[in-house]
């Protein structure tokens, strides 16, 4: 039977500070990460005749999962799923190679750009959801946004690698109604070495 478990973060709590909060980052991997993987595994083991995957490979293809988790997993799947990812392309280092530079270049302009067109994106999304950076399958990295928990993986053939998260859980406490203060921020605490890995 397909159950998942909630991985530790790479780094302390307080890793990410001033910029991200120990207190946010803790309320958020113990009680909304662990919410999302909880109701996540409950409609799993609804279906224990579900052959073996990974989490990801469900978000894939949705359409071929039984319709009665469909939406769960969509959902409570998509928030496990995303937040593990978030949680890695974060950390307390923030340099980047030259090899991402390169390829940021190539495809925005230049690295400002990017990150301008990518804050923008973050600042502009209606609601609850999330800023990506994905290469689609023609090798070509594009910004894009999705609503909720939603996964760009399960709408087009991509491979995400870097992730934010714009939900008010993700910066409330400190930043309050101040997403665009908190994107800012973000920027200060990017994992590139591991955005650099999901490249190859
Ligand atoms: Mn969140």
């Amino acid at each position: 039977m397909n159950k998942f478990t909630l991985p530790d973060l790479p780094y302390g709590y307080d890793a990410l500070e001033p910029y991200i909060d120990a207190e946010t980052m803790k309320i958020h991997h113990t009680k909304h990460h662990q919410a999302y993987l909880d109701k996540f595994n409950a409609a799993l083991e609804t279906h224990p005749e579900l052959p073996e995957m990974t989490a990801e490979e469900m978000l894939k293809k949705l359409d071929s999962l039984p319709e009665d988790i469909r939406t769960v997993v969509r959902n409570a799947g998509g928030g496990y799923v995303n937040h593990n990812i978030f949680w890695k392309t974060m950390g307390p280092e923030n340099s980047r190679s030259s090899k991402v530079d390169e390829m940021l270049v190539r495809d925005f302009g230049s690295v400002e750009k990017f990150s301008e067109d990518f804050s923008a994106s973050a600042a502009s999304l209606f609601g609850s959801g999330w800023t990506w950076l994905v290469m689609d399958n023609m090798g070509k990295l594009k910004i894009v946004n999705t609503s909720n928990q939603d996964n760009p993986a399960s709408n087009e053939d991509v491979r995400i690698l870097l992730a934010l998260d714009v939900w008010e859980h993700a910066y409330y406490l400190k930043y309050q109604n101040r997403r665009p203060e908190y994107i800012e921020n973000w920027w200060k605490v990017i994992n590139w070495s591991e955005v650099e890995k999901r490249m190859a």
